[in-house]
Protein backbone atom coordinates (compact mmCIF):
# COMPACT_ATOMS: atom_id res chain seq x y z
CA UNK A 1 0.00 0.00 0.00
CA UNK A 2 1.38 3.10 -1.09
CA UNK A 3 2.19 6.49 1.29
CA UNK A 4 -0.71 8.44 0.07
CA UNK A 5 -3.41 5.75 0.18
CA UNK A 6 -2.47 4.85 3.44
CA UNK A 7 -2.73 8.81 4.62
CA UNK A 8 -5.96 8.99 2.76
CA UNK A 9 -7.16 5.85 4.77
CA UNK A 10 -6.15 7.63 8.14
CA UNK A 11 -7.66 11.57 7.05
CA UNK A 12 -11.06 9.54 6.13
CA UNK A 13 -12.26 9.16 9.35
CA UNK A 14 -10.07 12.39 10.70
CA UNK A 15 -12.06 14.96 8.37
CA UNK A 16 -15.66 12.87 9.70
CA UNK A 17 -14.48 13.08 13.21
CA UNK A 18 -13.16 17.57 12.72
CA UNK A 19 -16.95 17.95 10.98
CA UNK A 20 -18.47 16.17 13.95
CA UNK A 21 -16.63 18.42 16.34
CA UNK A 22 -17.41 21.73 14.19
CA UNK A 23 -20.88 20.63 14.15
CA UNK A 24 -20.75 20.24 18.30
CA UNK A 25 -18.95 23.45 18.55
CA UNK A 26 -21.67 25.59 16.08
CA UNK A 27 -24.55 23.85 18.53
CA UNK A 28 -23.06 24.75 21.81
CA UNK A 29 -22.42 28.23 20.28
CA UNK A 30 -25.69 29.21 19.66
CA UNK A 31 -27.78 30.33 23.07
CA UNK A 32 -30.46 28.60 24.16
CA UNK A 33 -32.72 30.51 25.21
CA UNK A 34 -34.18 30.33 29.16
CA UNK A 35 -37.26 29.67 30.01
CA UNK A 36 -38.65 33.66 32.04
CA UNK A 37 -39.93 33.98 35.51
CA UNK A 38 -42.18 36.82 36.79
CA UNK A 39 -44.60 35.74 39.88
CA UNK A 40 -46.05 32.44 39.58
CA UNK A 41 -45.93 33.15 35.85
CA UNK A 42 -43.29 31.02 33.60
CA UNK A 43 -42.69 31.62 30.11
CA UNK A 44 -41.28 29.50 27.46
CA UNK A 45 -38.69 31.48 25.42
CA UNK A 46 -40.95 33.55 22.83
CA UNK A 47 -40.83 33.34 18.86
CA UNK A 48 -42.08 34.28 15.80
CA UNK A 49 -41.47 33.76 12.16
CA UNK A 50 -39.73 35.56 9.19
CA UNK A 51 -41.76 37.52 7.17
CA UNK A 52 -41.68 37.79 3.30
CA UNK A 53 -40.30 41.19 2.03
CA UNK A 54 -43.07 44.10 2.49
CA UNK A 55 -45.25 41.67 5.11
CA UNK A 56 -46.76 44.15 7.70
CA UNK A 57 -47.12 41.66 10.40
CA UNK A 58 -46.02 38.55 12.47
CA UNK A 59 -46.81 36.49 15.13
CA UNK A 60 -45.37 36.17 18.66
CA UNK A 61 -45.92 33.01 20.31
CA UNK A 62 -44.87 30.92 23.82
CA UNK A 63 -46.38 29.18 26.74
CA UNK A 64 -47.41 30.62 29.96
CA UNK A 65 -47.62 28.92 32.80
CA UNK A 66 -49.29 29.81 36.21
CA UNK A 67 -47.84 27.80 39.21
CA UNK A 68 -50.17 30.40 41.92
CA UNK A 69 -53.54 29.73 43.26
CA UNK A 70 -55.38 33.15 41.43
CA UNK A 71 -55.20 33.61 37.30
CA UNK A 72 -53.64 36.07 35.80
CA UNK A 73 -54.21 37.68 32.67
CA UNK A 74 -51.44 38.46 29.81
CA UNK A 75 -53.23 42.14 29.14
CA UNK A 76 -50.57 43.83 26.34
CA UNK A 77 -47.44 43.34 24.80
CA UNK A 78 -44.77 45.35 23.05
CA UNK A 79 -42.29 44.36 20.36
CA UNK A 80 -39.25 46.77 19.30
CA UNK A 81 -40.08 45.71 15.30
CA UNK A 82 -43.12 46.36 15.41
CA UNK A 83 -45.91 49.85 15.37
CA UNK A 84 -48.05 48.18 18.06
CA UNK A 85 -49.21 44.45 19.75
CA UNK A 86 -52.09 42.64 19.99
CA UNK A 87 -53.43 39.77 21.24
CA UNK A 88 -55.91 37.40 18.84
CA UNK A 89 -57.37 34.62 19.09
CA UNK A 90 -57.96 32.13 16.07
CA UNK A 91 -60.59 29.83 16.12
CA UNK A 92 -63.27 28.43 12.91
CA UNK A 93 -65.96 29.96 12.13
CA UNK A 94 -68.68 28.44 9.76
CA UNK A 95 -65.64 26.54 8.85
CA UNK A 96 -63.51 29.39 8.06
CA UNK A 97 -59.82 30.23 10.13
CA UNK A 98 -60.92 33.68 11.74
CA UNK A 99 -58.78 35.71 14.33
CA UNK A 100 -60.07 38.67 16.53
CA UNK A 101 -58.44 40.69 18.48
CA UNK A 102 -59.20 40.10 22.54
CA UNK A 103 -59.37 43.63 23.95
CA UNK A 104 -59.04 42.18 27.70
CA UNK A 105 -56.38 39.81 26.89
CA UNK A 106 -55.68 36.09 27.70
CA UNK A 107 -56.34 34.22 30.72
CA UNK A 108 -53.97 32.26 32.34
CA UNK A 109 -55.56 29.94 34.38
CA UNK A 110 -54.61 29.05 37.72
CA UNK A 111 -52.42 26.49 38.29
CA UNK A 112 -52.61 25.60 34.16
CA UNK A 113 -50.60 27.29 31.16
CA UNK A 114 -52.28 29.12 28.20
CA UNK A 115 -50.16 28.17 24.72
CA UNK A 116 -49.76 30.71 22.00
CA UNK A 117 -49.20 29.26 19.11
CA UNK A 118 -49.87 29.28 15.15
CA UNK A 119 -53.53 28.52 14.51
CA UNK A 120 -54.82 29.79 18.02
CA UNK A 121 -54.10 32.05 20.80
CA UNK A 122 -51.29 34.59 19.82
CA UNK A 123 -49.46 38.03 19.41
CA UNK A 124 -50.11 40.02 16.47
CA UNK A 125 -47.13 42.51 15.91
CA UNK A 126 -48.68 45.37 13.45
CA UNK A 127 -46.57 47.49 11.82
CA UNK A 128 -43.66 45.82 11.31
CA UNK A 129 -40.64 47.96 10.81
CA UNK A 130 -38.58 45.60 8.91
CA UNK A 131 -38.84 41.64 7.39
CA UNK A 132 -38.34 39.62 10.23
CA UNK A 133 -35.11 37.25 9.58
CA UNK A 134 -34.59 33.55 10.63
CA UNK A 135 -32.61 33.45 13.01
CA UNK A 136 -32.53 36.93 14.39
CA UNK A 137 -33.74 38.11 17.55
CA UNK A 138 -35.88 40.89 18.66
CA UNK A 139 -37.17 42.32 22.45
CA UNK A 140 -40.53 43.45 24.07
CA UNK A 141 -41.94 43.44 26.83
CA UNK A 142 -45.50 41.63 28.13
CA UNK A 143 -47.37 42.68 30.81
CA UNK A 144 -49.43 40.66 32.72
CA UNK A 145 -52.59 41.95 35.40
CA UNK A 146 -51.08 40.30 38.28
CA UNK A 147 -47.72 39.64 37.88
CA UNK A 148 -46.67 42.74 35.95
CA UNK A 149 -44.35 43.56 32.93
CA UNK A 150 -41.65 41.31 32.07
CA UNK A 151 -38.70 42.36 28.79
CA UNK A 152 -38.27 39.10 26.41
CA UNK A 153 -36.51 38.38 24.01
CA UNK A 154 -38.24 36.45 20.53
CA UNK A 155 -36.17 33.96 18.36
CA UNK A 156 -37.67 34.26 14.80
CA UNK A 157 -37.99 30.76 13.53
CA UNK A 158 -38.60 29.95 9.59
CA UNK A 159 -41.30 31.38 6.95
CA UNK A 160 -44.39 29.02 8.44
CA UNK A 161 -43.18 27.27 11.27
CA UNK A 162 -45.34 25.84 13.51
CA UNK A 163 -43.06 25.33 16.41
CA UNK A 164 -40.11 27.30 18.60
CA UNK A 165 -37.02 27.12 16.59
CA UNK A 166 -34.98 25.65 19.67
CA UNK A 167 -37.88 22.88 20.52
CA UNK A 168 -35.81 20.17 19.27
CA UNK A 169 -33.04 21.24 22.14
CA UNK A 170 -36.05 20.16 25.07
CU1 LIG B 1 -53.74 37.64 14.48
Amino acid sequence: MSLFARMRMIGGPLSVGLVAFAFVFLAIDRPLADDISVGSLTISPPWSRATPPGAKVAGGYMMITNAGGEADRLVSATADVAARVEIHEMAVVDGVMKMRPLDDGVEVPAGGMVELKPGSYHLMLMGLTGPLKEGDVFDGTLTFEKAGSVDVTYQIGAMGSDMAPDHHHH
